[in-house]
């Protein structure tokens, strides 16, 4: 994992303090890993991954196309459709299993999520969204998997986004953050249950990615 020297940051969020680890602890749970991704080789494997399983535009259960297209890659692929959102072993569109988690991402989620202090991490979902310019996520919580326990891992490549996350609850304002390429999240302990949100992606270019954010995020959906 080459790091990128440092950049900084969001005047929104406040009390940073590093990790014991080199990471910044946004909040109780939350560690934020900036420019830590070769972004070259993660724009790549999603390019190998998309072959097999191309993104497409899923279907909320209300009935409405989602503004971020989605691709996973692992056991467990996250989808949604009229019968609602849940995780499944096999891509829709194909029938077949979905790509296997590439090694290094496996790696590099385990040093990240070792490094914020989860030692244990062992995902079996990736989830990959692909954000074009205007593309948004409203705020969620993530509560299809089976154990809250687990972090989640989040890598954010291509354009930047700003990331906003409340608390357990949906009310109250939120804490932003701007997320650019290469940089990763981890999300545990009381965290993992904040309700969280995408901005819109704003126009713009990036030298890899062109006019895309893509984010990763790894996940332990079933029972270990
Ligand atoms: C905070 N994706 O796919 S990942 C999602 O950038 C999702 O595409 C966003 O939210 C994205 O569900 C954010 C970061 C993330 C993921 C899970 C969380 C943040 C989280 C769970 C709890 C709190
Ligand atoms: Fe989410």
């Amino acid at each position: 994992m080459p790091r990128r020297p440092g950049r900084y940051a969001s005047s929104s969020v406040a009390g940073l303090f590093a990790d014991a680890a080199g990471g910044e602890a946004l909040a109780s749970g939350i560690h934020l890993w900036r420019g830590v991704l070769d972004e070259r080789a993660y724009l790549d494997g999603i390019a190998v991954i998309a072959a097999a399983a191309p993104f497409r535009s899923m279907m909320t259960p209300g009935g409405r196309p989602m503004s971020v297209a989605m691709s996973n890659c692992g056991a467990l692929g996250w989808i949604s459709d009229a019968a609602g959102y849940r995780y499944s072993t096999l891509d829709p569109a194909s029938g077949r299993p979905w790509p296997a988690i590439p090694e290094a991402w496996l790696a590099d989620a385990a040093r990240l999520a070792t490094g914020s202090g989860y030692p244990d991490f062992r995902p079996d979902a990736c989830l990959i969204n692909r954000y074009a310019v205007g593309a948004r996520m409203t705020a969620h919580q993530d509560r299809n998997e089976a154990d809250f326990s687990q972090p989640i891992v989040s890598l954010s490549l291509g354009l930047p986004a700003t990331f906003a996350f409340h608390g357990p609850s949906r009310t109250g304002r939120a804490t932003t953050v701007e997320l650019a390429s290469g940089d990763a999240l981890v999300w545990g302990g009381e965290a993992r249950l904040f309700y969280h949100a995408v901005r819109p992606v704003r126009a713009g270019s990036h030298p890899l990615a062109g006019a895309f954010r893509y984010n990763i995020t790894m996940r332990r959906a079933a029972h270990q």
